[in-house]
């Protein structure tokens, strides 16, 4: 077996194993059912009648409908509840950006510092992973922390994990993407968390060329580049971020807070949203509003979608 290297690996290897061995006790029990019949009731010259016609046996045939049934539910059940937890992101966890595109993965993390096919990560802290493909679809695929899920074209998924062990674990891409789909590899890199602070300083502080040692370089966060673009690409115009009301709402203190559209239905907002909200304004309109946004379809690239949203997230009320 593969190490069991976030806090999830062990439960979800538990009902795999349960799987495996209840599937394993009953193929045995098959065979063996199968060869006493055979050695039992075959046709035989001495004897071609020896074998009765069989009516059936309602007691039998129920028990095993139930048990099977039963085991069914219990894989059921068991597995819902693991999959609660993939769910269920700690709302502390630290986030970072992952683009996937042919045939790489590009990290960003909150500072602005980019990685490609290396991410970096605390031990013992929970990770979320905002992802989102360039391209065509992709799967990233984290085999030790027994983690997996598909990374789209114009919408956000997300991973997140809590890793238990240090050092270098594979990523691979799990969705066939194209020609070197198979090279499309990474690596999880899980360090104490005094060193990834280290590691984020180091390259704060000493990016070489642009700052002395010691002293803090300009580096620019997705928050900060958000800022920027809220201004470049003219939201300001018809949005403010103090609670005003302009051409279209305020966008300050809305994430994670519920929004009704014109036609009464109501959502939470979440990062699929407010990307639908710049990529197709149309489709849901906010109630007391005209359908006066442009789409920004073409306009910004993945990493700006995700600096925008990132500004977003950080307006407080
Ligand atoms: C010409 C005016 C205009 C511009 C420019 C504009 N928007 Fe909008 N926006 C609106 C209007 C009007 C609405 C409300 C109607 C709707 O839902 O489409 C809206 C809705 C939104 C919403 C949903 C708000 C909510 O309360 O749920 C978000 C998020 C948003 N815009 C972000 C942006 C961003 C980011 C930009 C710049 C990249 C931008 N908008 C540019 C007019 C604009
Ligand atoms: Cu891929």
């Amino acid at each position: 077996m593969l190490p069991q290297a976030s806090t999830l690996a062990q439960d979800f290897d538990q009902l795999f194993s349960f799987i495996f061995w209840t599937s394993f006790v009953s193929f045995v029990g098959i065979v063996l059912a199968t060869l006493i019949f055979i050695l039992k009731y075959h046709r035989s010259k001495r004897d071609p009648f020896k074998t009765p016609f069989i009516h059936g046996h309602t007691v039998m045939e129920t028990t095993v409908s139930v048990v099977l049934f039963i085991w069914v539910m219990v894989i059921f059940a068991w597995g819902w509840i693991d999959y609660k937890k993939i769910l269920a992101v700690p709302s502390d966890a630290l986030e970072i950006n992952v683009i996937g595109k042919q045939w790489l993965w590009e990290f960003e993390y909150d500072n602005g510092r980019k990685t490609v096919n290396e991410l970096v990560v605390p031990k013992g802290k929970p990770i979320n992973l905002l992802m989102s493909s360039q391209d065509v679809i992709h799967s990233f695929f984290i085999p030790n922390f027994r983690l997996k899920n598909d990374v789209l074209p114009g919408r956000y998924t997300q991973l997140w994990f809590n890793a238990t062990q240090l050092g270098e674990h594979q990523v691979m891409c799990a969705e066939f993407c194209g020609t070197a789909h198979s090279q499309m590899l990474a690596k999880v890199k899980v360090v104490e968390e005094k060193e990834y602070e280290t590691w984020q300083q180091a390259w704060e502080t000493q990016k070489p060329g642009v700052a002395k040692e010691g002293e803090k370089i300009a580096t620019v966060s997705p928050v900060e580049k958000g800022k920027e673009l809220f201004t470049s690409k003219g939201c300001v115009a018809c949005h403010s971020v103090t609670g005003q009301k302009l051409i279209g709402p305020h966008l300050n203190g809305i994430f994670g807070q519920e929004v009704t559209f014109t036609d009464g239905s109501k959502l939470k907002r979440d990062e699929n949203y407010l990307r639908e909200s710049l990529m197709e304004p149309s489709l849901k309109l906010v109630q007391g509003f005209n359908p006066l946004m442009p789409t920004f379809q073409g306009t910004l690239t993945d990493e700006e979608v995700n600096a925008v949203i990132a500004y977003i997230k950080s307006l407080k009320e």
